[in-house]
This record gives structure tokens, C-alpha cells and sequence, in this order.
């Protein structure tokens, strides 16, 4: 069987030059928020008002954001590229959907979804959201971003390993190897038989598993990968 099929991993460094912060950078949304606070269920527990206060800052700053010509390129791949490309992004923005992009799982949740966390129900979140706003299957006022927190389970995660199972080519663009289970997707990859390539920026915690790894903003690298 060919393995025509390709992962891509996507972190913060892709939307970098959209405008939107990145988490762990000299400038990064962790060295201004303390993580514990805003994105953990123990936080939301503590301070609702200000977990809202703060993706409700971070979606209305993704609605005023374009993607980029990284975004773009790897819309272009998914439409060429004979096979599968399957993009799986820690991003909780929707820079590649609004690219074009069709195969995307959002593997730490999306900004524009609204989670009940008293029934479970999900929709799509407006602008600004509140723990008070009433759920509209339950009614309970638990609303909480449908975002995945430390100590979450990822989204998606039987789909991710099916298909790392089967890829022939794994990259990670943008993404500092810090988070798991994400960043051991490489290891995974690599002993399922994929060739792994790494395009970012700085040298991520996982640089040495990857068999290539090439450095510069995504807005060069990616489109000049792809062509
Ligand atoms: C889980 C909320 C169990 C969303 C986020 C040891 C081993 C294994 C696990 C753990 C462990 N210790 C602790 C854990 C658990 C923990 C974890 O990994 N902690 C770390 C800190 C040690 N993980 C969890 O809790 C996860 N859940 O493990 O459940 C499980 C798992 C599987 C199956 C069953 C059970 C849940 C993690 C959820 C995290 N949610 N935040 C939000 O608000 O957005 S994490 C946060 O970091 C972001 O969401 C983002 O998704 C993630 C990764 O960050 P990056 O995207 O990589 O961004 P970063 O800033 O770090 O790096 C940017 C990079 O871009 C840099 O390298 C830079 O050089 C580069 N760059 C910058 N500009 C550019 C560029 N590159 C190119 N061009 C540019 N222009």
C-alpha cells in the first residue's frame, strides 16, 4: 500500500504572523497570564469571569486576523496533493478552515465553540461569552470555552493515531515540542515508518527526532515546502 498520506502539526509559530501571540516566545501569551489561572478546569472553577475575559480578548483578536501565506500553501498541498493530508493544530483559531483547508482536526478545541460544562452540549460561541449565559440544550449557566485545558483529554485522539499509524510524512510547523501528548506525535510517526520533517522558527524540545528540520518564519518556509 502506498504511504501517500501526510500529518501535519500545527502550533501558535503557523498564525505567528497572522498577529496572534504565541504561547512560550520572549513575548508569549504565558509570560503575560499565568497559565494555572486561565487554562485549567481548577481555574475556571476558581475565576470564570476571568478565563472569559481572556478567550473572549484572544477570539475577538482572531476575528480581525487573516491567514497567512503559510495557512494558504498548506490549502494548496490539500487540494493538489494526489493522497491524504490530514492537518491536526493545537490552534484553537480557524486560520486554516478560513484558508481553505477542509481536513483539520482542532486537537485542543476551537475559539468559535461553546462547551456546557454541566450537560455537554456544544455550539458555536458568540463574540463575547459568559459562565452565566444559559446553556441552550440544559439551561444550566456553566458555559466555558469549548477549549482543551491542562489535564484534558485531547480531541480526536483515535483519528490522530490511526493516521500517524499509516503516514508517510509527518511535519510539525510552528510548534515548540512542549505540550504532550502532541509532542511525542513525531516518536509515534517516525516508528510507524513516516520520514518527519520539522519547519519552525526556533529549535523546538523535540528538534532531534525529526529526520529534517529547516529554520525561518513559516510565511517562507511552509510555501517554499509545498512548491
Ligand atoms: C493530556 C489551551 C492525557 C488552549 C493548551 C509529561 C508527559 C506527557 C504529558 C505530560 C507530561 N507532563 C505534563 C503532561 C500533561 C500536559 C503537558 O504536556 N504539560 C506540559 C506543559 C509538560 N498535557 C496535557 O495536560 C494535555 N492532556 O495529556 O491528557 C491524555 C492524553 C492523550 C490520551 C489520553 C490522555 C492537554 C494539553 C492541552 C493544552 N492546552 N492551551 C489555548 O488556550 O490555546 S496548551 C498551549 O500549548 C496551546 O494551546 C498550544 O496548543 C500548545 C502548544 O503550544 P505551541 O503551539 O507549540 O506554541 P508555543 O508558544 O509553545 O511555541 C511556538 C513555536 O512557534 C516556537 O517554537 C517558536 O519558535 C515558533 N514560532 C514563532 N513564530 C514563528 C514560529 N515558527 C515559524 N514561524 C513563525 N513566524
Amino acid at each position: 500500500m502506498p504511504r501517500d498520506t501526510i500529518v501535519i502539526l500545527t502550533g501558535a509559530g503557523i498564525s505567528a504572523e497572522s498577529g496572534l501571540g504565541t504561547f512560550r516566545d520572549v513575548d508569549g501569551l504565558w509570560t503575560r497570564y499565568d497559565l494555572n489561572a486561565v487554562a485549567t478546569p481548577e481555574g475556571f472553577a476558581r475565576n470564570p469571569a476571568l478565563v472569559h475575559a481572556f478567550y473572549n480578548a484572544r477570539r475577538a483578536n482572531c476575528a480581525t486576523a487573516a491567514p497567512n501565506a503559510a495557512h494558504d500553501a498548506l490549502a494548496r498541498l490539500e487540494r493538489d496533493w494526489p493522497g491524504e493530508v490530514l492537518i491536526v493544530t493545537q490552534n484553537v483559531d480557524d486560520l486554516h478552515e478560513r484558508a481553505g483547508s477542509r481536513n483539520v482536526l482542532h486537537m485542543h478545541g476551537e475559539l468559535s465553540r461553546a462547551l456546557c460544562a454541566a450537560c455537554g452540549h456544544r455550539w458555536p460561541a458568540p463574540l463575547e461569552m459568559h459562565a452565566a449565559d444559559p446553556c441552550p440544550a440544559c439551561g444550566a449557566a456553566a458555559t466555558r470555552p469549548d477549549i482543551v485545558w491542562f489535564g484534558e483529554i485531547p480531541y480526536h485522539m483515535a483519528e490522530i493515531d490511526r493516521t500517524l499509524d499509516r503516514a508517510g510524512l509527518f511535519v510539525a510547523i510552528g510548534t515548540s515540542g512542549n505540550v504532550y501528548p502532541a509532542a511525542g506525535f513525531v516518536r509515534e510517526a517516525a516508528l510507524f515508518g513516516a520520514r518527519t520533517l520539522e519547519l519552525n522558527l526556533d529549535p523546538s524540545d523535540t528538534a532531534t527526532d525529526f529526520d529534517e528540520t529547516r529554520r525561518g518564519p513559516a510565511t517562507e518556509l511552509v510555501p517554499a515546502w509545498v512548491s
